[in-house]
């Protein structure tokens, strides 16, 4: 019994001991092996107290069982200690090589929008905006469309409620403007628009940006002049603009503005199909039915009005040929930009 009391404490301390010099997970394995395995040191002592006296067991057993569960508490310390250090190590190999974070940059349109406003800027225009979700008031009847026109019909815009739909054309902001400023105004409204289009130059979410001038004698050559200095700084420093007549129910006159084509510069290519011109937006002077609805007097003021269709722009200036490469969000494509 002594003896089997006196090789407890030591075998312990033993094992203590090699727990707390092991380095590496294998040495641990081996010294739980040694001396908590089956056949290991201290179950074996364990089964030594079966074989004593009746009366030895109690106090043999005890000393067995402490002993045994203050070594394995032990090597899971060491277990966890060890764990715990090789991750470490691991997310520390400065060896490894680095992770560069993936830099994002503005999409086209954003870009295009930006830059499109910043030139305005130059010109002496500050920005403004306008809800997307419109009411029929100011996307049509403050802007003269007539009750019967074509696009005010549900096969032509998205309607989302009774007299509420996407705005087709950021036009109703320049009413939005007026009413809340009185002249002088110059400003441009970048934004969405919504239509039911959807081919290779129209998609049915695209983005405009409006212009709006109302001031003392404001003639369509102010328009012209003004729209000259934009495509010249926006495409390139020689970019030629021609007027050609149009209609719009809220600008008398109107006109189409375009381009020269900015592949064969006006000389006729399958870009421009052989016309040397490319449309980029609608214009006109503001048509004075308009004044009405907002309280401004035509008598002492006249403005011109464009809408300029961003995601047009872009294709023009970087020449895209499909305007679905500018929704797909395919990263070869944008990263080029
Ligand atoms: C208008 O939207 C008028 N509100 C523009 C305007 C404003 C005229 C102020 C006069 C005064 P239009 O429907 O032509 O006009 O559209 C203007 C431009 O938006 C077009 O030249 C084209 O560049 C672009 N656009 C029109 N529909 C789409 C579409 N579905 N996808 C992409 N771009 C489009």
């Amino acid at each position: 019994m002594s003896s089997l009391l006196e090789k407890i404490p030591i075998i312990r301390d033993k094992a203590l001991q090699a727990i707390g010099s092991a380095e590496t997970a294998p040495d641990l394995e081996k010294i739980r092996v040694e001396f908590l395995g089956t056949k290991g040191r201290l179950p074996e002592l364990t089964r030594q107290v079966g074989t004593l006296p009746a009366e030895m067991r109690p106090a043999a057993g005890q000393a067995a069982n402490k002993a045994l569960k203050e070594v394995k508490e032990a090597f899971l310390n060491a277990q966890t200690v060890l764990n715990r250090a090789k991750s470490q190590k691991s997310a520390l190999d400065v060896t490894l090589p680095g992770r560069r974070p993936t830099l994002g940059h503005q999409h086209l349109i954003s870009r295009t929008m930006s830059e499109i406003c910043r030139i305005f800027e130059k010109l002496g225009f500050t920005v403004v905006e306008g809800p997307e979700v419109e009411t029929d008031y100011y996307n049509f009847e403050a802007l003269n469309f007539p009750a019967d026109h074509p696009s005010r019909d549900m096969q032509e815009s998205l309607f989302v409620g009774d007299k509420l739909l996407l705005r087709t054309h950021t036009s109703p902001v320049q009413i939005r403007t007026m009413e809340k400023q009185s002249p002088p105004v110059w400003v441009v409204a970048p934004g969405k628009t919504y239509r039911r289009d959807d081919d290779i130059t129209h998609s049915p979410m695209f983005h405009q940006v409006e212009g709006l001038v109302v001031d003392k004698g404001i003639t369509m050559t102010d328009l012209k002049g003004i729209l000259s200095a934009f495509a010249t700084a926006f495409f390139s420093p020689d970019t030629a603009i021609r007027l050609r007549p149009s209609f719009f129910p809220f600008t008398e006159p109107s006109a189409e503005v375009d381009i020269a084509c900015v592949l064969c510069g006006g000389r006729g290519c399958r870009l421009c199909k052989g016309s040397g011109w490319l449309e980029l937006l609608g214009s006109g002077m503001v048509d004075p039915a308009l004044y009405n609805f907002v309280g401004y007097d035509p008598r002492e003021i006249s403005g011109f009005a464009f809408g300029l269709g961003v995601d047009r722009a872009a294709m023009l200036k970087y020449g895209l040929s499909n305007i679905r490469h500018l929704y797909e969000g395919d990263l070869r494509f944008l990263e080029q930009f």
